[in-house]
């Protein structure tokens, strides 16, 4: 082959490479305050740029949650029913929270699992969005995308709710529903108002205000577990609720772990994700619709405020529509907030193969092999996370 022939084919092969290894672009500065200030200590972030940062995601995206809907006062269970499970290796119990808001009532039920055991284990909490064949009210069917007996086996306590009991997960439905007219009059919102994702990792919230009262778990130590919808709430809990030890976002791609600033043509944006699912969020997350790759924050910035505690992000190969590799970037750009702790974010330095978990710091990483779900592939690596922070010593 003829020189010029050969850089030809190389220079061809390189654009092809490049195309398929598309990089984040433009992406807002984490550490850079909104006042152009560059954060250096941990006192700065703690005092200046986690909080406007918070502040931020509250009013662009997720809106805000009326304080009511947070004062632990409100919230009471009534624990109806005990039973054992698992031929005996765990006790079964079916919970309903009832919180007394300032405009009304409100309750819903959950199902817990605690290993048979004598001190007090760590634990899961799920937000349950398939709905068949996941979750019985009663019964509290176990399922592979709630491997209950793994977890079970493995030492850790899980609780799942069905998430729509929260508030309905249907465009159109309102916010006279739910958990929502018990803290505040329809009337009353605005374009900053928190909507359904911060209705959802509310409930997560009030479980854990459960476990803090259950003997047998360990409630220091209680990772929130979420997928693709779920995984956005449970980033959100994670993020308005520090009392979790852990998040754990499960393919949650758009709005949730995945990085806006890179070009993943077929992993969904913004606009798509408001046009079918515009009650997901506030209002004054709209003006952001197409704007994805030049609008001035991004979601390593949320994720950044669960530093210093665990975060795993978890994606799967063939799922192009959440954007695995936004997701790894994410990870990795939220990662210097761990440092100022005097930690390690995500130790890698590149997006790995498949079922190569990245698992050294205090942010995981791990590429499922196969379609957008959360298998019991997905929950062994959280636990084995746990198992390696020192949750069950
Ligand atoms: C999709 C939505 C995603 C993701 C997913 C899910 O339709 O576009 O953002 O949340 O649903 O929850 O399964």
């Amino acid at each position: 082959m003829k020189v010029k022939a050969i850089i030809f084919a190389t220079a061809a092969y390189a654009a092809m490479v490049g195309m398929a290894v598309p990089e984040p672009k433009n992406v807002p500065e984490l550490m850079t305050t909104s006042k152009g200030e560059k954060v250096t200590t941990l006192e700065q972030w703690e005092k200046i740029r986690a909080p406007e940062l918070f502040a931020l995601f509250e009013r662009e995206e997720y809106g805000r949650r009326p304080a009511a809907a947070n004062e632990r006062d409100r919230v009471s269970f009534d624990v109806y029913d005990v039973s054992e499970a698992l031929g005996g290796k765990a006790v079964r119990k079916l919970v309903r929270v009832t919180y007394k808001g300032p405009n009304g009532t409100f309750s819903f039920p959950f199902t817990a699992f605690i290993p048979k055991t004598k001190k007090p284990v760590p634990a899961f909490v799920l937000a349950a969005n398939i709905k068949r064949g996941i979750l019985d009210e009663k019964k509290g069917l176990s399922s592979v995308f709630w491997p209950v007996e793994e977890i079970i086996a493995r030492g850790y306590a899980t609780a799942a709710f069905r998430f729509d009991f929260a508030a309905a997960d249907k465009k159109g439905a309102g916010f006279s529903q739910g958990v929502f007219p018990a803290v505040q009059p329809e009337s009353e919102r605005d374009n900053e108002s928190w909507a359904t994702l911060s209705a959802w990792a509310w409930a997560d919230s009030r479980i854990l205000d459960w476990m803090e009262t259950e003997p047998l778990i360990d409630a220091k130590h209680v990772g929130v577990v979420g997928h693709s919808r779920g995984g956005k709430t449970a980033i959100w809990a994670g993020v308005t609720d520090k009392r979790f030890a852990m998040v754990c976002s499960n393919n949650s791609g758009c709005s949730g772990a995945k990085l806006n600033h890179i070009e993943l043509p077929k992993s969904e944006n913004i606009k798509q994700i408001l046009k079918n699912f515009p009650y997901w969020f506030c209002k004054n997350y709209r003006k952001y619709a197409g704007k994805d790759m030049s609008m001035d924050f991004d979601q390593h910035e949320l994720l950044a405020l669960i530093a210093p505690r665990l975060l795993c992000v978890a994606s799967a190969t063939d799922d192009y529509w959440a954007g695995p590799r936004g997701e790894w970037w994410a990870a990795k750009l939220a990662s210097p907030a761990w440092e100022l702790y005097g930690k390690k974010g995500l130790v890698a330095d590149a997006y790995p193969e498949p079922e190569k978990p990245q698992q050294e710091g205090c942010v995981s990483y791990h590429l499922r092999k196969g379609p957008h779900f959360l298998a019991p592939y997905d929950w062994n690596r959280y636990m084995d996370f746990a198992d390696r922070h020192g949750w069950r010593d």
